[in-house]
């Protein structure tokens, strides 16, 4: 049974990862925060009785900022496949909390790259890179499109690429980039814009908010749907060589299309409801982001399937669903 560890399980993308790979017969370990309250909520439905002798998923305490918890846990897990999805992941938080930001998003991936080496441990790793590293270049961005990051969290996220391949390079490890366009759904974090949308869409479609606000309506993004990204990430580490990878749809939106589409869903008219808040606002945008996947399609025979008028559809669903009570 091949083993994996999932950074960041408890996560949007975690939580579709240990899913898939549970499907796919894996023995699944992921790395949890030790926090005050729960937050195993995204992953929940996937828990097995500690007890049970037949158990695949296992969750352990960690946190990239101590690199010696993630020697010691590599050695004793010793996974054949390393993803590496933890990061603080927040772009407008990145400027209030560029340090730790840093500290995690970035520096986390070398400690975890660097346990790896001091474990000697024969894995393949995978580093969640963004598109987000494209920044301030315009699209369409691709594998050989230079990063011009406008974030703390994206300059972090383009050490943490480097170093991915810089272990490629000096140490011969099979490690990847997927460097993913924005991806959402019903288990987006509420911070994010899509999934801010579409909780107030519900809430206000059954009477519970007045008002949105929202920050810049102008940005354009690639946006896709989190189930199928997760499916390129592990297609990254079956594949024969290591390599770097864009994952998108190749088509763009604007936070205004998404708006309006999501109050159009529900027959709403959206500028009846919407507010403008600067707090909302970034100190630099990163106004276009459309990639092209060419290289995702030909070398791992991947493509997106769902398109944003879809996955709007999926995500005011789900929330309408959240918020209606069960008779
Ligand atoms: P997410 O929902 O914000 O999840 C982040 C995960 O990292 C959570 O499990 C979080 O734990 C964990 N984490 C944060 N700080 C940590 C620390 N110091 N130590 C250990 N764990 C920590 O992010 P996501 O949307 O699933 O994205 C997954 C990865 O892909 C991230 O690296 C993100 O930057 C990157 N990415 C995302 C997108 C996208 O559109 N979603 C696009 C490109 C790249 P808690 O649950 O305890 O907070
Ligand atoms: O949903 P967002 O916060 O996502 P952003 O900044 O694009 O970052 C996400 O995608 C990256 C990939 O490109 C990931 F690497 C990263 O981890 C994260 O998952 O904002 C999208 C756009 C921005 O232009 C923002 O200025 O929406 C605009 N926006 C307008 N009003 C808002 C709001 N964003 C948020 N979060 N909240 C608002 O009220």
């Amino acid at each position: 049974m091949k083993k994996a560890l999932i950074t960041g399980i408890t996560g949007q993308d975690g939580s579709y990862l240990a899913e898939l790979l549970l499907a796919k017969g894996y023995e699944v370990h992921g790395l949890i925060r030790r926090a005050s309250t729960f937050n195993t909520k995204r992953i929940d439905h996937l828990y097995e009785d500690p007890h049970q002798s037949d158990k695949r998923l296992f969750l352990h305490y960690g946190d990239l900022t101590d690199g010696s918890r993630l020697v010691t846990l590599l050695a004793s897990i010793r996974p054949v496949e390393v993803y590496h999805l933890a990061a603080q992941s927040h772009v407008r938080v990145s400027f209030d909390e560029p340090e730790y930001t840093g500290d995690t998003t970035g520096m986390g991936t070398t400690r975890l790259l660097e346990a790896i080496r001091m474990v000697g441990l024969d894995c393949r790793f995978y580093q969640a890179s963004s598109s987000e590293m494209f920044g301030a270049t315009p699209p369409p961005q691709n594998e050989d499109t230079p990063f011009y990051p406008r974030s703390p969290y994206g300059a972090a996220k383009v050490y943490g690429y480097w170093m991915a391949r810089n272990y490629r390079e000096a140490y011969d490890l099979f490690a990847v980039n997927g460097i993913l366009f924005n991806h959402e759904s019903p288990r987006r974090g509420e911070t994010f814009v899509t999934r801010k949308i579409t909780r107030a869409v519900a809430a206000i479609k059954l009477g519970k908010q007045d008002r949105l606000y929202l920050g810049n309506l102008s940005a354009c993004r690639d946006w896709g749907y989190a189930p199928e990204y997760v499916e390129a990430m592990w297609r990254m580490l079956q594949h024969d060589t290591p390599s770097d990878y864009v994952v998108a749809t190749g088509t763009s939106y604007s936070v205004r299309d998404f708006v309006a589409l999501a109050f159009d869903h529900v027959g709403l008219d959206w500028e009846k409801y919407v507010d403008h808040d600067t707090r909302y606002e970034r100190p630099t945008e990163v106004d276009s982001l459309i990639g092209d996947a060419s290289k995702a399609t030909t070398e791992l025979g991947w493509k997106a399937q769902t398109h944003v008028p879809e996955l709007v559809r999926i995500m005011v669903d789900a929330d309408l669903a959240a918020l209606t009570p069960e008779d």
